[in-house]
Parts: C-alpha cells; sequence; structure tokens
C-alpha cells in the first residue's frame, strides 16, 4: 500500500495533502474528523469507530454541544470540535455530510461546506494538522468520485486561507477510493505547476 503527499503552493504557503488507506482512529495528526449524523449521539461507520476508539469523553461533550450550541442538532455542513478521549489525535472536529438524493437538492454545497467548516474550526484552534475521511460517501451514498473532486478541490481553497492548518491527511478506507483519491492528486499536480507529487510509502 502507498501513501501519496501533494505538495500545493510550493512556492507561497507550501500546504500539504497526503492520501493513506486505513483506520482514521490511529491518525496522530491534531485532528480528526468524524462523518457525523445531526444527532452527534454517534452511529455506524466512522463515527462508530471514533467513539468506540476515543471514549466516553467524546459523547460526554457531544451531549453538552447538543445543550449548549445545537439543541436541534448539528446541522449538515457544519461542524463542532470535541476532545478526543484515548485518540492519538488532540481533538475531534464532527461534521455532518449530506444524504445523497441525487445531487439537486443542495448536496453539493453541503459537502463543500462541511470541508471548509471543518478547516475553519481547525484553523480557529490553532491546529496543524488534521485528517479526514470520505465524508458522506458511506451509508450517506454521496458518489464516491463526485464526493473526492469536492473533498480535495475544497481543500486546496481553503489552504489558502489558514493561518495554522498546514497539512491535510485524506483518510480512505477501501482501495477503490485511495484509486480515485489518487486520481485528484494526479489531476492537480499534472495541472499546476506549483504542486510536487510524491509516493511515500510502499508495504
Ligand atoms: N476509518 C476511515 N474510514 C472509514 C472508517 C474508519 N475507521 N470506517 C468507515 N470508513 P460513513 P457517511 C469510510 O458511513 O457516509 C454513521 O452512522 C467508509 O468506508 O462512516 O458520512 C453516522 O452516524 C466511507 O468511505 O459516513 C451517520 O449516520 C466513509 O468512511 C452516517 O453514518 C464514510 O462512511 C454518516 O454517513
Amino acid at each position: 500500500m502507498s501513501t501519496l503527499r501533494l505538495t500545493t503552493d510550493r512556492n507561497k504557503t507550501g500546504s500539504t495533502l497526503v492520501l493513506t488507506q486505513g483506520d482514521i482512529t490511529r491518525q496522530t495528526t491534531d485532528a480528526i474528523v468524524n462523518a457525523a449524523n445531526s444527532s452527534l449521539m454517534g452511529g455506524g461507520g466512522v463515527d462508530g469507530a471514533i467513539h468506540r476508539a476515543g471514549g466516553p469523553v467524546i459523547l460526554e461533550e457531544c451531549k453538552k454541544v447538543r445543550k449548549t450550541q445545537y439543541p436541534q442538532g448539528l446541522p449538515a455542513g457544519q461542524a463542532v470540535a470535541t476532545a478526543a478521549g484515548r485518540l492519538p489525535a488532540k481533538h475531534v472536529i464532527h461534521t455532518v455530510g449530506p444524504i445523497w438524493h441525487g445531487g439537486l437538492r443542495g448536496e453539493p454545497e453541503q459537502l463543500i461546506s462541511a470541508y471548509r467548516e471543518c478547516l475553519r474550526v481547525a484553523d480557529e484552534l490553532g491546529l496543524h494538522s488534521i485528517a479526514f475521511p470520505a465524508i458522506s460517501t458511506g451509508v450517506y451514498r454521496y458518489p464516491v468520485e463526485r464526493a473526492t473532486a469536492i473533498a480535495v478541490d475544497t481543500t486546496v481553497q481553503q489552504l489558502k486561507t489558514t493561518k495554522h492548518v498546514r497539512e491535510v491527511t485524506f483518510v480512505v478506507f477501501d482501495s477503490h477510493s485511495f484509486q480515485v483519491y489518487a486520481r485528484e492528486f494526479e489531476r492537480l499536480s499534472s495541472s499546476d505547476p506549483d504542486c510536487g507529487l510524491e509516493k511515500l510509502t510502499t508495504q
């Protein structure tokens, strides 16, 4: 398995995108993103894995967030940070992606907003690095190719504005998603002379 590292804006801000395959709960980035649902009370997929690995502190903080900030639930496209409990990351940034209904019900805008808001919250916390799962592409059924283009393009755009966030890791679970993200990385590196693409490790 390989890890790809794409350096963008080499001569300016010098941000890095990383693509890796595996379990996001093992990431040692400053924050990991949870693909949650509006209730913030846990679920399956990434959400279930994060609550299981991080322990009860995460759910306790989610309950506080519901009480104080979002009594109706966290809307799709928004993001909020909690502690990370036993996870190696220091923070969990919970976001809610859109449920796919064919693409004409604001799904792309909500997915763009989810990535932007996570990066904004991380930057507000002064974090350097963050890891994203492929938001909405599991239970919420967003087509992987379309979601990946949004994930990568939105991140590259947002990294031009962040003061602290400099490294974004995309953690995919399956090899098909890896190939789709890898194609996006290759597309960026071949269309932008300021980008550099490296293959880091092969196991
Ligand atoms: N690490 C990295 N990626 C993972 C992991 C993991 N441990 N587990 C699954 N994936 P999903 P969604 C991949 O369903 O589509 C939950 O029940 C998975 O293969 O976790 O945004 C919430 O509570 C897929 O590619 O999130 C919500 O109700 C991607 O992560 C709902 O699911 C996202 O899959 C949110 O659905």
